[in-house]
């Protein structure tokens, strides 16, 4: 039918606009009390008020809905439209998902220099995946300890991990165990780990404060989590909607400098509920950020032989 035709129609007969109007079901990898996920979940109810008739985010839940790891899966198969996700929790769909923590340009320098065409080219061959938008970014990842150490060696130290920090901490001779976020606080409780890597931000959603004595400066990499939608999905969508969702995910990237000041002020917090940190001298922890962003790249480029130089030239500085 012609568009025209059908906007007549459609002011004829407001059903038939209605009838054009999309849902598209959504859920998060990161448990529902984050406030990741709360500031998702106000960026939907803000889609869903704008997106009468064109758009609608049914949003599902969290990893009780679909366990973490699974939430990759689910979109590419599209069993789920949308994952509100970050790449280390879909390496089990493609190895390069997890080289975006090595970004050290930005979201908005990455749609202006290649990357964000080169990122949708690699999730669509590999992952069936359209990336719609980052919506973290500016937030280094650490390490945070319930033992002293005064050298970047973890030697003898169980470590909680996500492909994220594998490499790096291995290196230290740490010995690593995966989970997803939802598992720390009770391997932390129960003593099973002495240790776990996450960002600066968001150990109090989560209440890992209770259980967290150390916190190793610097930071390393930058934390990613994103918008990925089925591609199949998004390509089926009417031109008004992908487009309304395109800019609305674009307007949520957009808002990402929110997260400098958040996390001055989390670690701020982190530091009046007693959590102490570790630093190192001046050379050793440059060697420490070197050695984190040289292991990153070479098991990148070893995971994708195909596409990590690619990606090099438009995340790297
Ligand atoms: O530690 C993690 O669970 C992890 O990999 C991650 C990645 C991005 C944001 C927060 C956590």
């Amino acid at each position: 039918m012609k568009k025209t035709l059908v906007v007549a129609l459609a002011t004829l007969f407001p059903a038939l606009a209605l009838a054009q109007e999309v849902t598209l079901r959504m859920v998060s990898a990161f448990p529902e009390n984050q406030y990741y996920v709360k500031r998702t979940v106000e960026w939907i109810e803000k889609v869903n008020k704008e997106g009468k008739g064109t758009l609608q985010i049914n949003f599902i839940g969290g990893p009780k809905a679909i366990p973490t790891f699974e939430v990759g899966k689910a979109v590419q198969t599209g069993v789920v439209d949308i994952g509100f996700s970050t790449g280390a929790f879909y390496t089990n769909v493609m190895p390069e998902a997890d080289i975006l923590k090595l970004s050290e340009t930005s979201a908005a320098e990455q749609r202006k220099n290649g990357g964000y065409e080169l990122i949708n080219k690699i999730w669509a061959e590999k992952a069936n995946m359209r990336y719609l938008a980052k919506v973290v970014e500016f937030t280094p990842f650490h390490l945070y300890l319930n033992k002293k150490i005064d050298k970047p060696d973890l030697t003898g130290l169980k470590i909680r991990i996500t492909p994220v920090y594998r490499e790096f901490f291995q290196a230290m001779g740490a010995s690593v165990m995966t989970t997803a976020p939802g598992e720390v606080y009770t391997a932390l409780e129960r003593g099973v780990i002495d240790g776990y890597g996450w960002p600066i931000h968001a150990l109090f959603d989560l209440n890992w404060q209770e259980k967290t004595k150390f916190r190793v400066d610097p930071g390393f990499y930058n934390a990613e989590v994103s918008l990925v939608m089925n591609l199949d999905k998004y390509k089926s969508l009417p031109a008004k909607a992908r487009e309304y969702l395109d800019r609305q995910a674009l307007a949520y990237e957009q808002q990402n400098d929110f997260w400098k000041s958040y996390n001055q002020n989390e670690a701020k917090r982190q530091a009046e509920a007693g959590i102490q940190t570790i630093s190192f001298d001046a050379a050793t922890s440059k060697a420490y950020v070197e050695k984190a962003k040289e292991i990153g790249w070479a098991s990148a480029i070893k995971a994708s032989p195909q596409y990590g130089e690619q990606l090099k030239k438009v995340l790297a500085r």
